[in-house]
C-alpha cells in the first residue's frame, strides 16, 4: 500500500475549498480536506510545491510516522497552513486505511461511544423578530441546539448575520453565515464593544421568554473583547444558561481566561484558530474552558485532534468542533467519526453546504432529529466527482475586518 499520487483539487461550488487526494498502489484512495478560508491557495503551494513530492513511494499504512515525518522534518513548525496541510494528508490515510479494511474510521478509532452527535445551527438575525424566524427555522430543520447572533443598533454589519449581501455573493444560496466575500477586497465592517455588552443580554432574554428553558442556546463573540469585557459579557449572560460562550477574547493570550474564570460560570469555549495541542497547553491544564472549538480540518487532522481530546479528557472538557461552512463534506466527515468514537464528545457545529457542494462531494453521513452520524461507508465516507470539481474554478474570497468608529483596526 504505498503512495502513488497525490494530487491537490481546488474548487468552488459558492465557496472556495481545497482537497488532497492520495491514492495507493492498489488503486485505493483516499480524501483529506486542506481549507483555510481566506488563504486557501497558501495551503495548496504548501501541498503540491512541499509535501506532494515527500508522500511518493510512502507507506501508507503509517499514518503516525507520517504525521511525526511532516510535522518534524520541516523543522518550522504549527501555524495553520503548516498544520491543515498536515491535516490533509491524515485524513486521506485513515480514509484509505479504513477503506483497506472494510470499516468506517470510527471503527478503527475504537468503535461509536454513542448512536448520534448533537449537533448545533447558526440562527441570527439584525433584529428581534428576525432572530425568532431564524430560530423557529432551524427548529423545523431539526436542529436541538442553536446558536445565535444578532445585530447591534448603530452597527451596520456585524459577523454571524447572515444578509443578503452575501446571499448574492454566493449565487443566490442561503448558507446561515458564510462570511468571506466573493472577488474583490476583504469588506470593512465596523464594532463598537459597549453597545455589543449591552444589547445581547436583551436578546437572550427576549429568546429566553420566547422560547423556554429547554432549548440548548449557544453564542460566538468572535475574539472581540477585552478580558474583562469577556467576563462582563459572560456574568449578564448568567441568568439565560448558555450551552457555551464562544471565542469572548482573542484565543492567542490564553492567560486572559483567567480573569474571565474567575468573573462567570458561563460555559467558553475556544480554539477554532488554535491548531496544535500546544495552544491548549494552559487552558486546559487550569481548567479555563469547557469545550475544545478545533476542526480536525484546522488541527493537524484525526490523529493530533484525538491526542487534544484525551489531554481534555483528563479535566471533563469536551469536544465542541468547528463546523461552518468553511470546512468542506470531507474535513466534517472526519471529525463526524473522531466525535462517534471519542468519550468526552460535547456538540458539534453543523452548517449545511449548498445544492452545488453536495454534488461535488457525495456524502454518507446523515442529519436526523438534531442528530449527526457518520455513516457505515468504509473510511471516511465522501467521494469527491473530480469533473463536476472542475467545472467550480477558484474564486479570491477575503474574511472582512473590523474598525471602530476612530478608525482603529479592531479583532473580527
Ligand atoms: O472562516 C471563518 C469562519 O470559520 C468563522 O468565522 C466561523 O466563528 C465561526 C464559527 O463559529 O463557526
Ligand atoms: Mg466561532
Amino acid at each position: 500500500m504505498n503512495i502513488e499520487s497525490a494530487d491537490v483539487i481546488v474548487t468552488s461550488p459558492n465557496r472556495n475549498f481545497v482537497t488532497l487526494k492520495i491514492t495507493t498502489s492498489d488503486g485505493v484512495y483516499g480524501l483529506g480536506d486542506a481549507t483555510l478560508n481566506g488563504r486557501e491557495l497558501a495551503v495548496v503551494a504548501y501541498l503540491r510545491d512541499h509535501v506532494v513530492p515527500l508522500l511518493i513511494g510512502r507507506d501508507a499504512s503509517r499514518i503516525e510516522d507520517t504525521w511525526q515525518f511532516l510535522y518534524r522534518s520541516a523543522y518550522w513548525r504549527r501555524g495553520p497552513v503548516t498544520m491543515a496541510a498536515v491535516a490533509a494528508v491524515d485524513m486521506a490515510l485513515w480514509d484509505i486505511k479504513g477503506k483497506a479494511a472494510g470499516m468506517p474510521v470510527y471503527q478503527l478509532l475504537g468503535g461509536a461511544s454513542r448512536t448520534g452527535l448533537l449537533a448545533y445551527g447558526h440562527a441570527s438575525g439584525k433584529e428581534l423578530p428576525e432572530v425568532f424566524d431564524s430560530i423557529r427555522d432551524h427548529h423545523e430543520q431539526g436542529y436541538r441546539a442553536i446558536r445565535v447572533q444578532t445585530g447591534v443598533p448603530g452597527l451596520k454589519s456585524i459577523y454571524g448575520i447572515a444578509s443578503n449581501a452575501t446571499f448574492e455573493a454566493n449565487s443566490g444560496v442561503r448558507y446561515d453565515h458564510e462570511p468571506a466575500q466573493r472577488g474583490g477586497l476583504p469588506n470593512e465592517e465596523d464594532w463598537d464593544t459597549r453597545s455589543y455588552l449591552r444589547h445581547v443580554p436583551t436578546v437572550f432574554e427576549a429568546v429566553r421568554n420566547e422560547f423556554g428553558p429547554e432549548l440548548p442556546l449557544l453564542h460566538d463573540g468572535h475574539h472581540r473583547m477585552t478580558p474583562i469585557q469577556a467576563a462582563q459579557l459572560g456574568k449578564s449572560l448568567e441568568p439565560y444558561d448558555l450551552f457555551w460562550l464562544e471565542d469572548c477574547t482573542p484565543a492567542e493570550n490564553q492567560e486572559a481566561l483567567r480573569l474571565v474564570r474567575q468573573h462567570t460560570t458561563t460555559p467558553l469555549a475556544i480554539g477554532e484558530i488554535f491548531n496544535s495541542i500546544w495552544d491548549y497547553q494552559l487552558i486546559i491544564r487550569e481548567q479555563l474552558v469547557d469545550y475544545v472549538r478545533s476542526a480536525v480540518t484546522h488541527a493537524g487532522g484525526i490523529t493530533h485532534l484525538k491526542k487534544i481530546m484525551e489531554y481534555a479528557s483528563i479535566y471533563q472538557i469536551k469536544s465542541g468542533f468547528h463546523g461552518p461552512t468553511d470546512i468542506s463534506p470531507v474535513g466534517l466527515a472526519a471529525q463526524l467519526h473522531l466525535g462517534m468514537a471519542i468519550h468526552n464528545f460535547g456538540i458539534q457545529e453543523y452548517m449545511k453546504h449548498g445544492e452545488k457542494t453536495d454534488r461535488v462531494f457525495q456524502q454518507s453521513f446523515t442529519f436526523e432529529d438534531g442528530y449527526l452520524h457518520p455513516g457505515e461507508k468504509p473510511g471516511l465516507g465522501v467521494d469527491l466527482d473530480v469533473d463536476e470539481a472542475g467545472t467550480y474554478p477558484y474564486v479570491r474570497a477575503y474574511l472582512p475586518y473590523n474598525r471602530l468608529a476612530d478608525g482603529t483596526v479592531h479583532d473580527w
